[in-house]
């Protein structure tokens, strides 16, 4: 059997209020996060000892095309939700917002040209997304940075070995993310959200990848 845990929140549930409130967050780490985690395992433990012994679920996503067929599925979308959460639990932080300075503030604007554009192009994309899905900041191989949508769980590091993209920051726009605050105004969640983004920590992302 895999043994994924549930990674804990770096904050208390009531954090990032009044912006996101501690109902949903509690309901989506803990049941939400937790059911992603379990069809990993799950899906992972059907499979021989070479998958049942992974630990490192980036590896697994960035190799999706070589999980045996019966459980791909189950692992794109339980691996890409698990690895998913964890990255925008660390994305966001109490008293978060503003925008980056440094190396990201520049590849931002010369990909986007200026942040103001970036936001707009990243907010009005992610809401339209149809269904259930998430809005990506991610490192391009050229070194600059490009939004992309993703639908379902479906991780950006999927796509590692075609287009080595690395994920920076994605923002959830899954209705169990927004929908007891928000209910079906996701716009108003994606402007809330701006004002808990840890640029720090997608900064850090960036220079490491
Ligand atoms: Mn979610």
């Amino acid at each position: 059997m895999a043994n994924f845990t549930l990674p804990p929140l770096p904050y208390s549930y009531d954090a990032l209020e009044p912006h996101i409130d501690a109902r949903t967050m509690e309901i989506h780490h803990t049941k939400h996060h937790q059911a992603y985690t379990d069809g990993l395992n799950k899906a992972l433990g059907g499979l021989g000892p070479e998958w049942q012994s992974k630990n490192d679920v980036i590896d697994v996503l960035k190799n999706i095309d070589s999980v045996p067929e019966n459980a791909k599925g189950a692992v794109n979308f339980h691996g890409g939700g698990y690895n998913n959460h964890a990255l925008f639990w660390n994305s966001m932080k109490k008293g978060g917002g503003g925008e980056p300075d440094g190396e990201l503030a520049n590849a931002i604007k010369k990909a986007f040209g200026s942040f103001n554009d970036f936001k707009t192009k990243f907010q009005t994309d992610s809401v339209a997304i149809q269904g259930s899905g998430w809005g990506w900041l991610v490192k391009n191989s050229s070194g600059g940075v490009q939004f992309i949508t993703m639908p379902n769980q479906t991780s950006p590091w999927t796509r590692w070995n075609k287009e080595k993209l690395v994920p920076l920051l994605g923002l959830d726009v899954w209705e169990h993310a927004y929908y007891l605050k928000y209910q079906n105004k996701r716009a108003d969640y994606v402007t809330a959200w701006w004002n808990v983004v840890n640029w720090d920590e997608v900064k850090k992302r960036f220079q490491q990848a």
